[in-house]
């Protein structure tokens, strides 16, 4: 019983020449709603008398609802599959459930020895598989949530040389749907000794991250519940060492210069989700005498 996928067929079970297992698809439906019901038919493949000994469910939770089978003598319908939560129903006079499936409770197995007749006499000549079909969005083409990146970078630090610390702070007003930091990444080159990301809201600081740029620059877990909503403002600081330098350090691109970059990975709901935004304000002064002291403790690397 396998929903969402094509065809339908029988195959023999090789142990035995008398056994064969039945493989019921739904043949490529995709439901447009929640809660849709969905009936597909298919022959009981023999006109003799059988049993079925065993179900084995192929469905996810995160799809399907539940999963009923039933026997019938004529479906109530001869599409390959119908619309059968309303009054078209499952069969056309008499039907048997067989079997059912429920994410909330396991399926029951049948005794040894135990079978349901199907066939000749049992005048059950179609199964039908009723699903229904609970949270479509996993059938939606497009994902609930959608992935970014925000960077405040600075453009215009200078380091002195032999000054042992040169804040480069870089802040921005954010005026974006709401956004949940899940990762972070600092980069600077040699001169870096830890950088630190913040959301201000009402004066109070809260940290995103916080790492030293000598260790590896991957992206490392956010704090965790920091959700960043307009009227928040963002903010970063690195802090730079200009020792064993004899002459002005500037942003640049070779390995000489600096960089100080922050970087947040993120997601936001995709109904209005933005997925590249940079920051390159220098932010002031003023907002900047309340950064927490954490923010030029340097790490042990
Ligand atoms: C001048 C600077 O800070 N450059 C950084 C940030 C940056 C990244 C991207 C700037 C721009 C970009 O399109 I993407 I304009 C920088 O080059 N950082 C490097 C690169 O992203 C690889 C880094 O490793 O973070
Ligand atoms: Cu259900
Ligand atoms: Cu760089």
């Amino acid at each position: 019983l396998n929903p969402g996928e094509l065809a339908s067929r029988s195959r023999k079970v090789l142990t035995n020449p008398h056994n064969f297992s039945v493989d019921i698809h739904m043949p490529g439906v995709t439901p447009t709603s929640s809660d849709t019901y969905l009936c597909m038919s298919y022959p009981v493949p023999t006109s003799h008398d059988a049993y079925i000994v065993d179900f084995i469910p192929h469905a996810s939770m995160s799809t399907v609802h539940h999963m009923l089978l039933f026997g019938c003598q004529t479906p109530a319908s001869t599409r390959s599959y119908w619309d059968c939560g309303g009054a078209w129903g499952t069969c056309k006079g008499a039907s048997s459930i067989m079997y059912a499936w429920a994410r909330d409770a396991p399926p029951t197995k049948l005794p040894k020895d135990v079978g349901f007749k199907v066939g000749k006499k049992s005048k059950i000549y179609h199964f039908v598989l009723q699903i229904h079909y609970g949270d479509i969005s996993a059938f939606k083409g497009d994902q609930p949530f959608t992935a970014g990146i925000y960077l405040l970078m600075s453009v215009d630090t200078v380091i002195p040389p032999g000054k042992t610390v040169t804040n480069a702070d870089i802040a921005c007003d954010y005026a974006s749907s709401p956004m949940y930091p899940f990762a972070f990444r600092t980069h600077t080159h040699r001169l870096g000794k830890v950088v630190s990301g913040y959301r201000v809201r009402d004066g109070k600081w809260s940290l995103i991250g916080r790492q030293s740029p000598q260790l590896p620059q991957a992206f490392y877990p956010a704090t965790k519940d920091v959700v960043v909503e307009s009227g928040d403002t963002l903010a970063a600081r690195c802090v730079f060492t200009g020792e064993g330098r004899t002459s002005e350090t500037r942003i640049g691109g070779t390995s000489d210069d600096e960089m100080c970059n922050f970087y947040i990975m993120y997601y936001m709901d995709s109904k209005h989700a933005a997925s590249f935004m940079t920051c390159m304000d220098d932010g002031s002064p003023e907002l900047f005498q309340h950064i927490p002291a954490e923010a030029n403790v340097p790490i042990a690397i």
